[in-house]
């Protein structure tokens, strides 16, 4: 299996719009700069595949006086309208006033398990349901179109944390070599890659079996600490509070579920203690770093 990716997933930190709402919302993955080109990074879990998933920001100060909707933002599946006195305010966008899709990969699987056009579709659809049981149950599930997902094995599920670990130090050490011109990374992040990135005992990237993947985990442990506290760390943005929602894991989970049938199950046996939250001990736990090296200041 070769599997592209586009890492800008990982860019997510910096390109997440402050999303307003707890559910329902797969923050905003890609930024309006100019596209790095998506490097091969090997066998990996992830491809991500991402339209345009932002939350806007709910309200904005500034409204214009003559149209009040010009500068007033409503979050996805709302639409600006004046109310009788020239005020604006947020309402349900009607599903078909959304863009049709130019393609597959703009549709969106709900929890429904149902296809929406596109993410516009979804949650215009959402917004409708809006204080119903349904509405609180519904969710982007993942992106593309709804298909079958095979049941993710016992031992499947032990393999999926050895492809997304190696696949986390890819992209950091990718980024380390792409920084100079990008600042993709700051400092502090910078320094702890380079230790990774100048290791020459370092796992190059490509297409590795799961056998060697177990083996360099256990032979090259320490490379692995840092990737997995930083990708915790570019998800738990809203709040940065130690801890993931549904709705901070979705950037990383929804492009993932279509190509990795483990997904879903990986990340629920993750919430170890069933609170719906995973804390960074819980993260870590599941990506096999020792309880003793789980440390919050390296969310750097
Ligand atoms: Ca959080
Ligand atoms: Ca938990």
């Amino acid at each position: 299996m070769r599997v592209w990716i586009v890492f800008l997933l990982c860019l997510a930190g910096r390109a997440m719009a402050a999303p307003t709402e707890e559910e329902s919302v797969v923050e905003e993955l890609v930024t309006e700069d100019p596209v790095v080109e998506e490097p091969e990074l090997g066998v990996n879990p992830v491809q991500v595949e991402i339209g345009e998933f932002d939350e806007a920001i709910e309200v904005d100060e500034d409204v214009a006086a003559e149209n009040p909707c010009l500068e007033y933002h409503c979050k996805k599946g709302k639409v600006c309208e004046v109310d009788e006195s020239n005020s604006p305010m947020c309402v349900c966008q009607d599903p078909s006033s959304c863009a049709a899709a130019e393609g597959e990969f703009e549709h969106i699987c709900g929890t429904d398990n149902k296809t929406y056009d596109t993410s516009c579709h979804f949650f215009a659809t959402k917004c409708t349901l809006d204080g119903t049981k349904k509405g609180h149950k519904l969710h982007l599930d993942y992106i593309g179109p709804c298909k079958y997902i095979e049941p993710c094995l016992d031992n499947e599920l032990g393999e999926f944390p050895l492809r997304m670990r190696d696949w986390l130090k890819n992209v950091l050490v990718t980024l380390y070599e792409r920084d100079e011109d990008n600042n993709l990374l700051t400092e502090k992040q910078k320094l702890r890659v380079q230790k990774i990135y100048e290791n020459e005992k370092r796992l190059q990237a490509g297409d590795h079996s799961l056998d060697l993947l177990a083996h360099d985990f256990e032979k090259n442990y320490n490379m692995y600490i840092f990737p997995v506290h930083w990708q915790f760390g570019q998800l738990d943005q809203h709040p940065v509070d130690g801890y993931l929602t549904h709705t901070e894991l979705a950037p990383l989970r929804a492009p993932l579920i279509p190509m990795e049938h483990c997904t879903t199950r990986f990340f629920e046996q993750c919430d170890s203690d069933n609170d719906k939250y995973i804390a960074l001990e819980e993260w870590a736990n599941c990506f096999g770093i020792k309880e003793q090296d789980v440390d919050k200041d390296l969310i750097i």
